[in-house]
């Protein structure tokens, strides 16, 4: 088999003032449609993984956050078919204006231990006990 393609994608746990944390559902059309994420994106050419959520919370959910906000947790790796998955977790519970779906997701406010009954890509699951750790249920 030939080695798979290391592929940088970066997610944020978003934590409210009620200890609940951001879902979004994957659109119809993109690969993984239908399953609940943590929100974040691809690392693109000559962006630092900081650089890059703060983009995509801006172009996918409308709010500011300032990089001293995200603090790092832990990290997803995962095979996929064609690629492999390197996803560094940062948790952020400090941001200026709402969020909104501005790319017609749905959202979901969820509390940690309702995390399980939201259909996740494999990747993310495994995230959920780290959540579940710096939180509480
Ligand atoms: N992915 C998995 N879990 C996540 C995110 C943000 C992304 N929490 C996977 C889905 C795609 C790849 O990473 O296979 C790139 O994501 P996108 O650019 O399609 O959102
Ligand atoms: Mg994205």
């Amino acid at each position: 088999m030939p080695p798979l393609k290391l592929t940088l994608v970066v997610a944020v746990a978003l934590i409210d003032t009620d200890n609940r944390i951001l879902l979004a559902q994957r659109p119809e059309g993109k690969q993984l449609a239908g399953l609940w994420e943590f929100p974040g994106g691809k690392v693109e050419p000559g962006e630092r993984p900081e650089e890059t959520l703060i983009r995509e919370l801006r172009e996918e959910l409308g709010i500011a956050v300032k990089e001293p906000c995200l603090a790092p947790l832990t990290f997803a790796s995962f095979a996929y078919e064609t690629f492999h998955l390197l996803m560094p977790l940062y948790v952020c519970r400090r941001w200026e204006g709402f969020v909104q779906p501005l790319e017609g997701q749905a959202l979901a406010w969820v509390k940690p231990q309702d995390l399980r009954s939201y259909p996740m890509p494999p990747a993310d699951e495994p995230l959920i006990p780290f959540l579940i750790d710096l939180v509480g249920p």
